[in-house]
């Protein structure tokens, strides 16, 4: 694993700042996500097969909210021998400086041009995409831009292009809803947080992190004009979804 370990959260706060992928974070976002999202390395190991089945193999691809770069890599990995094109992007500075740094040490290993840029993905001009990854990034764009923002990358995509969307969710039924978080909390006292840990993070994340149900982003996405809208992966409230156009 590159990076230090999370230990953001583990000394009491007085005020409670809202979480920002700054530097503190890029340094630690490794650990941070891998024993905090229950799935999010079983998403990154499927991938390849995924889009080997799925997408062409000298393809347009790109990974919006690509943090330190692990979902390109993974794309990489899936275009091996062929010359396909995989862009990142990110609007975290902290993230793009290290996540270059990264890419820039393996991008000998692949065939594919591999390239990051620091930008709003709601702003950046996507053009002509095979595939759009999205892990763990729509939960942070503001809701109210949503439906623009999925609109505009099945608009920027081809026919047969995919749209992988992981996110945290929430459910309608409340008791159902209480019990997911209750073991998630759980998973992450087993993966060695504290309850400050954990319960900093969240006051962090709250109204920033903004979770909506299954059934909202199905709706979304088919109301967009996708063909195909089918959850493949969840572990508990984290799910990631595979739209075909
Ligand atoms: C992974 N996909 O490791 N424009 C660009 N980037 C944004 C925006 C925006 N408007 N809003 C948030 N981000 C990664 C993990 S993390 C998920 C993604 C998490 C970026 C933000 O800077 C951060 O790097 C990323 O989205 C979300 O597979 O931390 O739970």
């Amino acid at each position: 694993m590159n990076g230090s370990k999370d230990q953001m959260f583990g000394v009491p706060r007085t005020v409670t700042e809202k979480f920002r992928f700054d530097a503190e974070v890029a340094a630690i976002f490794e650990d941070m996500i891998s024993r905090s999202v229950p799935g999010y390395r079983q998403i990154l190991q499927m991938l390849p097969s995924l889009i080997r089945c799925c997408a062409p193999p000298q393809g347009r691809y790109y990974d919006l909210g690509c943090s330190l770069g692990a979902g390109m890599l993974a794309m990489a990995e899936a275009l091996r021998g062929g010359k396909g094109t995989i862009i990142g992007i990110d609007n975290s500075a902290a993230m793009i400086e290290q996540a270059s740094q990264a890419i820039a040490r393996c991008a000998d290993t692949y065939e594919c041009d591999l390239s990051m840029q620091c930008a709003d993905i709601l702003d950046y001009p996507i053009e002509s995409a095979d595939m759009v990854l999205m892990n763990f990034t729509l939960q942070f764009i503001e809701l109210e831009k949503r439906d623009y923002l999925i609109r505009k990358i099945y608009d920027a995509s081809e026919p047969g292009g995919i749209l992988i969307v992981s996110e945290k969710v929430c459910f309608a039924d409340p008791e159902t809803n209480r019990t997911l978080i209750d073991i998630h909390h759980q998973y992450k006292a087993d993966q060695g947080y504290s309850q400050l840990e954990i319960s900093q993070k969240r006051d962090a994340l709250e109204d920033v992190l903004i979770p909506e149900t299954i059934d909202v982003h199905i709706n979304r996405m088919r109301d967009a004009g996708y063909r195909i809208v089918t959850p493949w992966l969840q572990n508990l409230q984290f799910v990631s979804l595979l739209a075909i156009k």
